[in-house]
């Protein structure tokens, strides 16, 4: 069994994401399968999280597998995908990938598991899920701004999560929300630019309270015309507002204290149901005070303070900063690594919540890590080629799970 699954062949070569930027995407073959992937990137990174490039960039990465990764992956038995992993890590030689980049990490690790699972002739959700698998609900970012646009919100992100019978139908109706936000700013602003961010969110030069009334809004009419419940959530990615103590909105400053009740005031008087990084990304007891006080109304997220890793994670448990997890692979590196982070998340009774990047690829192999972790909630906009690449093919996936 284990010569059906030796590494034969290897090959990588830089391809671009959404964004026009180049990445890296990666082939591994087995003798009678192969398994491909290719990485997204942040623009709103953590500052643990491993960056996804060397120095020099893609070119640098792809110089690197050329040098050092094709021959030592060679003859590995990829059905080890922990032992590949490892490898991985040894190769490297650095503590956080920081020879050859997250990114080429990532997709090695990625087709490592699609070969192994085309070659079994199964879904990769399967091979990395097993019998426990779930769908999870879409939650797309319908009006954003920060490092994802140029005039938009200080706020990140605004999404919406419909709750549909199926997933198609779900999906169905975060496209409508987004739709009537678009007419709602067109309306507003008039002849004044309206303009799409990298995860084609609406972005317009708004105030954040604006935006918060448009999105509950437009998300209040669309569950009334659809009888399809919708829920909103947001993205503050508050580290990149944070300031000298103080977080800078569009027009005005909040104090450590004032940011926490404005937090919790979206969930308890606006009632938004998810917050992400609310907080800067070193405030665990931030996070803390905003947990306790919204208790069971709202899932409060960690990105940017965990960075997919289990030894923050298990801070973050200790401290209750929060009750759910974004999942990014390529924060980490590894599908080792981000298994882990899972492992430990559900442990404490965590959600997770599994993430794309700003700049995606076509690559829907978050759609099968999203059932295979059977996370809460798949982040992945609304529409576009790359987004729907990840929810067209849970579209499929259910179709599959329910036949
Ligand atoms: C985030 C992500 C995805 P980026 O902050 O959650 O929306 O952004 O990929 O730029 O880190
Ligand atoms: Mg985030």
């Amino acid at each position: 069994m284990a010569d059906d699954f030796e590494i034969v062949a290897s090959n990588a070569r830089i391809v671009l994401d959404s964004r026009g930027n180049q990445t890296v995407e990666c082939d591994i073959f087995t003798p009678y399968s192969m398994g491909r992937s290719s990485a997204p990137s942040g623009a709103s990174t953590g500052k643990t999280e491993v960056a996804a490039f060397p120095k020099g960039g893609a070119a640098a990465s792809l110089e690197f597998f050329n040098s050092k990764v094709r021959r030592s992956i060679n003859g590995f038995n990829a059905l080890d995908q922990k032992g590949f992993d490892a490898l991985l890590g040894e190769i490297d030689g650095t503590e956080n990938f920081s020879a050859m980049g997250g990114n080429l990490s990532t997709v090695l690790s990625i087709a490592c598991a699609k070969a192994v699972a085309n070659g079994m002739g199964i879904p990769l959700y399967r091979y990395v899920g097993g019998m426990g698998v779930s769908v999870p609900d879409p939650l797309g970012n319908v009006i954003g701004g920060g490092k994802h646009s140029r005039n938009g919100t200080t706020i990140q992100e605004f999404m919406v999560s419909a709750q549909g019978k199926t997933f198609l139908e779900s999906i169905t109706v975060n496209s409508l929300v987004h739709k009537r936000i678009g007419e709602k700013l067109q309306e507003k602003l008039k002849d004044q630019s309206i303009g799409v961010g990298d995860e084609r969110a609406w972005t317009a030069p708004i105030s954040d309270d604006l935006a918060i009334d448009i999105v509950t809004e437009a998300a209040k009419e669309v569950t009334s015309e659809s009888k399809v419940n919708v829920r909103v959530g947001s993205d503050f990615a508050a580290t990149s507002f944070y300031n000298n103590g103080k977080y800078v909105y569009r027009n005005h400053t909040l104090s450590k204290d004032d940011q926490i009740d404005f937090a919790v005031s979206l969930i308890k008087d606006r009632g938004f149901f998810l917050l992400e990084d609310p907080m800067e990304e070193g405030d665990f007891d931030g996070f803390a005070s905003i947990t306790e006080s919204t208790g069971k109304r709202g899932i409060i997220v960690g990105d940017d303070i965990y960075t997919t890793k289990a030894s923050l994670i298990r801070k973050g448990i200790e401290k209750k900063s929060s009750n759910a997890v974004l999942i990014k692979v390529n924060q980490v590196g590894t599908l080792t690594s981000t298994l882990e982070a899972v492992e430990v998340a559900r442990a404490a009774g965590w959600k997770n919540v599994i993430s794309h990047r700003s700049g995606e690829t076509t690559d829907d192999f978050l759609a099968h890590l999203s059932v295979a972790f059977r996370s809460s909630l798949i982040k992945s906009g609304t529409i576009g080629g790359e987004r729907l690449a990840k929810l067209n093919e849970l579209v499929r996936i259910q179709e599959d799970l329910t036949s």
